[in-house]
């Protein structure tokens, strides 16, 4: 049933770039269906049995996170970050408002799990958001976004993170858009070169409650930082990110930043630059220290990589990074231990204002020719290296260094399999690819395009993701799944590796507003501010009359106070935009002014027992 539309001649690779999904690369198959059986038993998860491993999804513009299961790839939560989600009532109470604060979308695209050791320790997923630059954290003891921070100052476009450091030390951020710093700053746009600027974040994160803050920024030239990751083993304490628009060009970039025949990758030596601030060697800039790299070396360098690169990403040994230049067909390989090498020996190649160009020829370990369109490249912990490649719409894979003179001479060699994939890949993950363990038994391929695999909606299509086993010695296809738009990237974590919570305890409920009896419950009024403190529970509201009237300040407490999973109760007030939804335990508060006379029925929003129909009640308001 599936056809491939050629929608557009692809004369050249730019072309081939700008295609969707019509053009035929040399090495693209016809669609793989799978072997419908085998892969069905692979992924079917019988009624009553659990998946094996959490795939927590960036949900892209949607503002939120997906989480599903592998690998029956079932969607099973939703965790609103950036965005209110009526479902769960987030945006709604006035704790989850003060989080969202003046914004109501984000563009999350790269969840990081946070890290001990080098090693998943189930306790907290960072999102980013490239659109109003901040970072969440999501707390998996209870799946729920615990804090937002944001938007960072000196920070514009917030695309180069969340990258996690081994420890959790920091989320590493780098900017995806330059702009005249500090932020409220006018520059004219004739002057990108010199009045804009880019920068590298190092977000703070507390090794106890997770809280993040800025701990120190690192000054760049207005280059655009892309994709990132963090070093391990012998890149410990480092962290890098590609760029596109060395050219430093603000006008028709897809022309004007592809002249160059290469961009640069930023390596940056995290832990100098947090000795740097130590030493009194930044600048204050709206608050946050700030490192001048031209006058603290050490804490920047650039690495030449093939024209506009998208990904960088460090192999599970902390030694080899991949680069890829979406338009070059290959991905460079690069060695750490030569970069170490380079830089005590200063074999550099020039400098771009103040910040030493490492030599290229003195570093690279190959350029694995993979495919057309190389983006994101994951690792299985055994030697592979999977890299997405978006223009030919397949995942090839490859073996990492050490190579022998055979392979070394064509590294066509290196190549063991490639499978397509339907259509247009964005990003890959494999579980625990970015730490020192990946678990090696699933790929997950992200695509941009599903065009013509699903039941027609309509002109807004999902995307698709498809699961891919890894763990022979030929990659299959095991199933497709859609997602609201848009999965980039996503972490897989063990499902053994968490134990989430769900009741919060009565004990840990510490907010004065909570009530427990509905003795405890009712209206107060002090002037025309009315306080209701509410029990919800099977099957009412306690009180279900409040009487108010017009123009009076109205704050309502609600306490869940079931004790057992699942029980949830939610607050819908008719015609007020309202609905608060309260987990077991669980206290939340709505402040809102009765602007109009009436009586208007509240109810409870989540379907609770036999009798929640019944549980509903009236908010009267005097004119
Ligand atoms: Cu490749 Cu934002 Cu990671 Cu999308 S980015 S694909
Ligand atoms: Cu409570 Cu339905």
């Amino acid at each position: 049933m599936t056809t491939r539309l050629t929608l557009f001649v692809c004369g050249s690779l730019t072309a081939a770039l700008l295609a969707t999904a019509g053009c035929n690369p040399p090495g693209a198959t016809t669609p793989a269906k799978g072997d419908t059986a085998s892969a069905a038993a692979k992924t079917y998860v019988a009624p009553g049995e659990k998946d094996e491993y959490y795939l927590f999804y960036s949900g892209g513009h949607s503002g939120q996170v997906y989480v599903a299961g592998l690998p029956s790839m079932r969607h099973i939560s939703t965790i609103p970050v950036f965005a209110p989600y009526p479902a769960t009532g987030y945006g709604f109470d006035e704790e989850s408002r003060a989080m969202l604060g003046r914004f109501t979308w984000g563009d999350v695209h790269h969840p990081g799990l946070s890290q001990t050791e080098g090693k998943y320790d189930g306790r907290w997923l960072f999102v980013n958001d490239n659109a109003n630059n901040r970072i969440a954290r999501v707390d998996l003891r209870d799946f729920k976004t615990r804090q937002i921070l944001g938007p960072i100052p000196n920070s514009s476009g917030n695309h180069g993170s969340s990258f996690v450091t081994e420890n959790s030390e920091y989320v590493l951020v780098a900017t995806r858009f330059s702009v005249p710093l500090p932020k409220g700053r006018y520059a004219d746009l004739s002057t990108y070169k010199t009045e804009f600027n880019g920068m590298v974040s190092g977000i703070k994160v507390n090794p106890t409650s997770g809280e993040m803050t800025v701990g120190w920024q690192i000054l760049t030239p207005p280059f655009n930082w892309d994709l990132g990751s963090t070093g391990k083993g012998p890149s410990s304490g480092w962290a890098f990110w590609t760029s596109y628009n060395s050219e430093m060009e603000h006008e028709t970039l897809e022309a004007t930043s592809t002249q160059g025949e290469r961009d640069y990758a930023a390596i940056v030596n995290w832990r100098a630059a947090e000795q740097a601030v130590k030493d009194g060697k930044a600048t204050m800039m709206d608050g946050v220290p700030v490192i001048d790299p031209a006058k603290v070396p050490g804490v920047l360098y650039f690495l030449p990589v093939p024209k506009s690169p998208h990904g960088i990403d460090t192999d599970p040994s902390g030694r080899w990074i991949a680069a890829s230049g979406k338009l070059q067909p290959v991905t460079s390989v690069f060695d750490f231990e030569k970069i170490k090498k380079a830089i005590a020996d200063k074999t550099f190649d020039g400098e771009v204002r103040g910040v030493p160009v490492i030599k290229h020829a003195a570093v690279i370990e190959g350029e694995v020719p993979v495919g057309l369109g190389p983006l994101h490249t994951q690792y299985d912990g055994k030697g592979n290296a999977y890299t997405s490649l978006y223009v030919e719409s397949a995942v090839a894979r490859w073996s990492l260094p050490p190579w022998n003179d055979a392979q070394k001479k064509d590294l066509n060699t290196v190549i063991s399999d490639k499978i397509p994939v339907h259509f247009n890949i964005g990003h890959l993950v494999i579980g625990g690819s970015d730490t020192k363990a990946p678990y090696g038994q699933y790929l997950v391929a992200m695509n941009k395009l599903s065009k013509g695999r699903h039941l027609s909606v309509g002109p807004s299509q999902p995307e698709s993701s498809q699961l891919i086993d890894i763990s022979g010695s030929k990659m299959t296809m095991l199933y497709e799944a859609y997602t609201e738009p848009e999965p980039h990237f996503a972490q897989i974590l063990k499902a053994d590796a968490i134990a989430p919570i769900e009741v919060y305890p009565k004990a840990e409920n510490t907010n004065p507003q909570a009530v427990w009896e509905a003795s405890q419950a009712g209206v107060t009024r002090s002037g025309n501010k009315v306080s209701v403190k509410m029990v919800a529970i099977r099957s009412r509201f306690v009180p279900d009359k409040i009487e108010v009237n017009v123009g009076d300040e109205i704050t309502i407490h609600v306490t869940n106070v079931e004790q057992t999973t699942d029980m949830i109760h939610g607050l819908g007030i008719v015609e007020h935009d309202m609905n608060v939804v309260v987990d077991p335990g669980e206290t939340k508060t709505v402040k809102f002014t009765a602007t109009r006379a009436g009586v208007f029925p509240f109810y409870c929003t989540n379907f609770c027992s036999a009798l929640h129909q019944e549980m509903q009640g009236y908010l009267a308001v005097k004119p």
